[in-house]
């Protein structure tokens, strides 16, 4: 039973080829971009032997290891490591560690870990293919809980994301890179509430800014609105044009169908 399970999670893996993060932003880089990972190539002929793993598996002999090709990948691009678990009749495979290399030039550059139930329990990852890791991701009950993000290339983050039910309630912004946060910023049902801003860096919140939340919000309005009255002068420009072939098709249909 779990063996099928396992199974089909590991085909749903191999389909997409890339690991959704939580992020849908993971899915959108990847082989797309032209950068590449210090000691990596685009030349798929001429990928390095040490593709920089992260799964931590060489030195232990008891876990199973599996190499997959992904989309676009002439080479294997996926590794999956498993371990035995069980005994006698309920032994089986179980997924521990899952690495990709999404930009196809022979380094790894996501790597998920997975508990015994098989939910996600971390990821990180090199977004930006410089070599360092850019973003750490934990998850609770396999789902998203914490993400943190290295915005400037320090190899330290600077963003804090706060997930609860999956859903954002909180980020921490770090804007001078002194490692501790000077924004703080509130989510409703993922709509930013309320902002706080330390502008002497001490630690400190010195304005509660409601005010940049109506800013944003006005702004979002106003640009709405602006769309919405764009769309009517189109569509207004379009009344003269003749009716729709929808409506067209539908009198035809019916016409053809009361025939016999
Ligand atoms: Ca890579
Ligand atoms: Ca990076
Ligand atoms: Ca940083």
């Amino acid at each position: 039973m779990k063996r099928s399970v396992i199974a089909a999670l590991a085909a749903a893996g191999l389909v997409s080829g890339v690991i959704a993060c939580g992020g849908k932003e993971q899915a959108a880089i990847g082989t797309g971009t032209s950068k590449v990972s210090p000691g990596g190539t685009r030349d798929q002929s001429k990928w390095p032997v040490d593709d920089k793993s992260m799964c931590d598996w060489k030195s232990k002999p008891e876990l199973q290891v599996s190499e997959a090709n992904g989309p676009g990948a002439l080479k294997p691009n996926v590794r999956r490591v498993y371990k035995v678990v069980g005994e006698g009749e309920s032994r089986h495979k179980t997924l521990v560690c899952r690495e990709i290399d999404t930009n196809l030039d022979g380094i790894k550059d996501v790597v998920r870990t997975f508990n015994a139930k098989g939910e996600a329990v971390h990821e990180e990852a090199d977004r930006d293919y410089d070599g360092k890791i850019d973003l750490w991701i934990s998850f609770v009950d396999g789902r998203i809980a914490q993400e943190d993000i290295d915005t400037n290339g320090d190899g330290k983050a600077d963003v804090w994301k706060f997930y609860v039910n999956g859903q954002l309630q909180r980020i921490r912004r770090d804007r001078n890179f002194d490692g501790k946060p000077d924004v703080w910023e509130i989510y409703t049902r993922g709509k930013l509430e309320r902002m706080g801003v330390d502008d002497t860096y001490d630690g400190h919140v010195d304005r509660w800014d409601r005010d940049e939340v109506m800013k944003y919000e006005a702004e979002e309005t106003e640009k709405k609105t602006r769309e919405a009255m764009a769309a009517a002068a189109a569509a207004q420009k379009d009344a003269g044009a003749p009716p729709a072939p929808a409506a067209v098709d539908a009198g035809a249909g019916d016409a053809s169908a009361k025939k016999k």
